[in-house]
């Protein structure tokens, strides 16, 4: 068993999308002007957003297993799966959601979403969820008195306690990101064997957030451990100027990215405390940064290029973090073979 993050930079020439190595592929994401793609045949969420720092027009992330893959459909969900590995990627049309009795169609439809993913876990047995991604447009926006991240907050939760999930502790890693537009995005990883959740001593843990940040926690822990045979692997969730449960450094985006991966490297510091594997440093991480502003970019690459070294991979995105005084927000993953400590 293997799980590998290959990304790529596709430039718009026809020829650079016909050489993908397909035959271990278990699922991805193409990031940027992704409009015209021919898509891959495997599941793949497609995040419509500016990309900085590139001269490539779309950059595709593919994860690579060991083991030849199966894959179906089952409820909307494109799903893929390698042995005990399961990535699947599910788009609802919140419009189709409407009209549900003292319910916001967002949060009507995140619910949904959560309960299919959950209903095709339990059916493919591998009950544990260990990261999902999660887009929606306008994420800042309020309607009906209530910002979309806590409506959509509001459905997912709603989903992990009708599923028996619990909406503490256990949880998984996640990011949630503001597009301009397009549905309801979700991409997940499951596994047969439980990950590991890790939190941030820095920071109160999301699912205890107080009211202020609406009425219901969100549902993710600030990274999840796995095992898998061989191999650990850590995604770090989406993580940003938080210290407690207050953003710090409004208006500062350098202060923000420096707070942010000063929370990255304490997660890292958590998980190295659990690691079977030799210990995971911030230069080897593969990230992938969200910026709200553009015009906050250059900044944005110059303090992370002088806190993490120009030999990291960063992907930087342009899209809304959930807190209106968010600037950035970055997530990290790493993977390491197991081999014996001293
Ligand atoms: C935060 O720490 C910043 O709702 O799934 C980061 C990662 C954030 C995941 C989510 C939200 C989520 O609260 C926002």
């Amino acid at each position: 068993m293997s799980l590998q993050l290959l990304t790529r930079a596709l430039s718009a020439a026809p020829e650079s999308d016909v050489s993908r190595e397909t035959a271990r592929a278990l699922g991805g994401t193409l990031l940027g002007n992704c409009a015209a793609m021919t898509l891959p045949a495997w599941p793949v969420q497609r995040i419509f957003a500016p990309i900085f720092g590139s001269t490539a027009t779309v950059i595709e992330e593919t994860w690579l297993s060991g083991l030849l893959p199966v894959s179906g459909r089952s409820e909307g969900i494109v799903w893929c799966r390698s042995g005990n590995l399961l990535y699947g990627v599910l788009e609802l049309d919140e419009a189709d959601f409407a009209g549900v009795q003292g319910c916001s169609a967002l949060q009507a439809a995140s619910a949904e979403a959560y309960r299919r993913i959950f209903r095709l876990l339990e059916t493919q047995q591998l009950p544990h969820l260990w990261r999902v991604w999660n887009y929606l447009a306008a994420i800042n926006q309020e309607t009906d008195g209530l910002e979309r991240y806590r409506q959509f907050n509001i459905g997912r939760q709603d989903a992990f306690l009708e599923c028996q999930r619990g909406a503490t502790g256990n949880v998984p890693a996640a990011c949630a990101l503001g597009l301009a537009g397009g549905p309801l995005s979700i991409a997940f990883m499951a596994g047969d064997q439980p990950a590991v959740p890790l939190e941030n001593p820095r920071q109160v843990s999301a699912y205890n957030y107080p009211a202020e940040y609406g009425p219901r926690s969100p549902t993710f822990s600030r990274a999840a451990l796995v095992y898998l045979p061989g191999q650990e692997t850590l995604f770090i969730s989406g993580t940003a100027s938080i210290v407690g449960h207050q953003t710090v450094h409004p208006g500062d985006v350098v202060g923000q990215c420096r707070e942010s991966l000063a929370n990255v490297a304490v997660v890292v510091e958590a998980a190295n405390r659990l690691s079977r594997a030799l210990p995971y440093t911030l230069t080897e991480l593969a990230y992938r940064v969200y910026v709200r502003h553009a015009a906050d970019f250059p900044a944005v690459q110059t303090t992370l290029l002088g806190l993490i070294g120009a030999g990291a991979e960063i992907v930087y995105v342009q899209a809304d973090i959930c807190r209106r005084d968010l600037l950035i927000e970055i997530e990290a993953m790493a993977s390491h073979s197991l081999v014996e400590r001293d």
